[in-house]
């Protein structure tokens, strides 16, 4: 199923629910790069890997087989915007590739639902798709060059480990993702703990708030310092953590001192791209993108 350009597009919980505007934005976007989305009815919670695998692991492999058996039954791999998500479906295939007898107990729990289940799909990430386009695909596209704008990337935790289950070979695991940031014009910044984890994930911001925007505080510290003018990330759950951290500790402040830009890799190809600034949802966000957009649009 390798070859195939249509995927099922799995949204997660955040995506959909706080920030349809990056769902936007892919749905723009990947059909200009010839990468078709056909939406995945009836998914539930992929479910998070670092909050219900910790708790209960077989009921998150039964429910992340649930959404993965949805695609294989339309005969599509399935493709997600979010790198929990994409966590989840990896390491719920390689556990039922390693282990048949997990296979077992899944196809056991799926009997009279419906449901038919080999493992045969793949799990792909939005930016996987993109990446194996390559850097000069991308360079052609872009009509409107992201020239002199500076960009903290942030991979995120789950889109990289465990690496041995992931695409990226040792020598582009973190150079990738810059190099298609350094496609659309921008540059690419380099910082301190750039692959330190945002803070969010883990269930780190679901039980430990102060916690986890205080790791936020530290990131967005050093991309100060370093002076981006946005951050470009490619995971629902870390952008929400970059927005309302941000928010939150302006709000302590009592002063706008935290005003750095979040934005989707595909906001950014798309801006690149010279699509409508609305359309990519780029006027939806918590942290105003006004800045960016002066600097890009003049
Ligand atoms: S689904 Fe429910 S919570 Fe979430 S967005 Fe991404 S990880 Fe999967
Ligand atoms: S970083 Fe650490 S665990 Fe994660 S991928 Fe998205 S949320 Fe931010
Ligand atoms: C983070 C997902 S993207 S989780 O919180 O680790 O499950």
């Amino acid at each position: 199923m390798t070859e195939s350009q249509t995927y099922s597009f799995f949204l997660g919980c955040v995506m959909p629910n706080r920030f349809p505007n990056l769902e936007a934005s892919i749905r723009v976007v990947l059909p200009r790069l010839g990468i078709n989305l056909e939406d995945l009815e009836g998914a539930s919670c992929c479910p998070a890997p670092g909050v219900v695998r910790s708790f209960d692991e077989p009921t998150w492999l039964a429910l992340a087989s649930r959404n993965l058996a949805l695609a294989e039954m339309s005969g599509n791999d399935i493709i997600t915007g979010c790198n929990g998500c994409y966590g989840t479906f990896k390491e719920a295939l390689a556990e039922i590739h390693e282990h048949p007898i997990r296979l077992k107990e899944v196809q056991k729990i799926f009997k009279g639902m419906g449901l038919k289940f080999s493992g045969k799909v793949e799990a792909r990430h939005v930016i996987e798709v993109i990446s194996e386009l390559g850097p000069d695909h991308i360079r052609n596209k872009v009509a409107r060059p992201m020239n002199g704008v500076k960009v903290g990337v942030h991979y995120g935790c789950h889109l990289l480990k465990p690496s041995k289950n992931r695409p990226w070979k040792h020598n582009q695991r973190h150079t990738f993702l810059d190099e298609l940031v350094e496609s659309t014009g921008a540059t690419s910044v380099d910082y301190k703990d750039k692959d330190m984890c945002c803070g969010a994930g883990g269930g780190v911001r679901g039980s430990q708030v102060e916690l986890s925007i205080d790791i936020a505080k530290e990131k967005l510290d050093n991309l100060i310092d370093a002076g981006v003018d946005c951050i470009v990330n490619v995971c629902s759950f870390c952008h929400l953590q970059y927005e309302t951290a941000q928010a939150k500790l302006n709000e302590e402040l009592g002063e706008r001192r935290y005003q750095i830009p979040v934005i989707y890799y595909t906001q950014l190809l798309g801006l690149a791209m010279g699509l409508d600034t609305a359309e990519l949802g780029l006027d939806k966000h918590i942290i105003s993108t006004r800045p960016l957009l002066d600097k890009v649009l003049g």
